[in-house]
């Protein structure tokens, strides 16, 4: 914790709050991300006061197909970081159970035995019903984990979509979990998840096939181009149920964590509280944009020639921005 506390994305000047969540209140912390969740706005306001306590914790991603083994993987990863000292914070987004039961019962169960371990805080979401909003969510529960002071935060959550990726895109290493026995095509490569995967991690190493999918991503790491500065993803054999290859796993989050803290990972640090920021304007944007461009006369006429087809709907969009700030584009 201590190397955290000087880490690159704190300058010394910062105005830290005293809070009782930074004092490790475990019930305040948990009463913060329910009130997000359901959208008290005193809660906003409290995480906003906060937000200069974060940016301290090493945020890792675990993503990969449904059953890959990334709950029973986090459990063990779980185990080793608290070993050696760091406490740990678990985000475990589940998009299939409706009620909170299946597979996040399976995830409390696996987690119970870091249950009593005051070091563990974990905290499942039901990805059910939040339609876009899930990347704000685990956002918001990563910052409150952050204040607590967690030196490390792991999300879980299953290989499908656009909400994994954007969800990734809060975690400083990606490990993207692989198995044998899923059919030919290496799972992974999905567009975009080579382009976030910093670890790959081939589970169920004890079964047929396990060799084959390591020789498989090394091929199509071989032959495929990264983007400039992007360091190739390492490879590493574990296996979840019996903790083969954790240590293993845990060198290569270790080197990728102090790689990333080089001024390559500064920068996607900034570049990722730029993307929040941007997503932020966006909204506010457009919600500002619609307030003053709804019921008034300039609306009526724009949205009249649209439905007459005298314009188009992209050309009705600039004349309505022209009208709402001025601009001509
Ligand atoms: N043979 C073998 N089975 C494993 C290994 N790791 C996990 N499993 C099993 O795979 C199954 C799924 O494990 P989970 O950890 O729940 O997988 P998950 O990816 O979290 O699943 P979802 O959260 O439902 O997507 C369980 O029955 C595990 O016991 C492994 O290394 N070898
Ligand atoms: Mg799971």
């Amino acid at each position: 914790m201590a190397d955290n506390a000087q880490g690159p994305d704190r300058p010394v000047e910062r105005v830290m709050p005293d809070h009782a969540i930074a004092r490790g209140d475990i019930g305040a912390a948990a009463r913060l991300m329910s009130d997000l969740d359901d959208e008290v706005p005193a809660a906003r306001a409290q995480l906003r006061q906060l937000f200069p306590l974060t940016g301290r914790a090493h945020v890792i991603g675990v993503t990969g197909a449904p059953g890959s083994g990334k709950s029973t993987l986090v459990d063990q990863l779980v185990g080793a970081f608290r070993q050696r000292g760091d406490t740990v914070g678990v985000v475990a987004i589940d998009p299939s159970s409706p009620f909170g039961g299946g597979a996040i019962l399976g995830d409390r169960l696996r987690m119970q035995r870091h249950s009593v371990d005051e070091g563990v805080f974990v905290r499942s979401l039901a990805s059910r019903g939040y339609l876009g909003g899930l990347s704000r969510s685990t956002g918001d529960i990563i910052d409150v984990m952050d204040v607590m002071g967690k030196t490390v935060i792991i999300v879980e959550t299953v290989g499908v979509g656009q909400d994994e990726i954007d969800i990734m895109r809060f975690a400083d290493t990606v490990l993207v979990v692989q198995v044998p026995g899923l059919g030919d095509d290496v799972q992974a490569i999905k567009a975009g998840l080579l382009e976030i995967a910093s670890i790959f991690v081939v589970n169920k190493s004890d079964l047929d096939g396990a060799d084959q999918v390591v020789r498989d991503l090394e091929s199509m790491l071989s032959t495929k181009t990264l983007r400039p500065g992007i360091a190739t993803p390492g490879i590493v054999k574990v296996q979840a149920t019996r903790g083969r290859g954790i240590a293993e796993l845990v060198e290569a989050v270790d080197r990728h964590r102090s790689d990333s803290h080089g001024s390559d990972g500064m920068q996607t640090r900034h570049r990722r509280l730029e993307h929040r920021f941007y997503e932020c304007l966006r909204e506010a944007l457009f919600a500002e944009a619609c307030r003053r461009f709804k019921g008034s006369a300039a609306a009526e006429r724009i949205l009249a020639e649209l439905r007459d087809r005298r314009i188009d709907p992209s050309s009705a969009a600039t004349a309505a921005i022209e009208q709402i700030v001025g601009w001509a584009s």
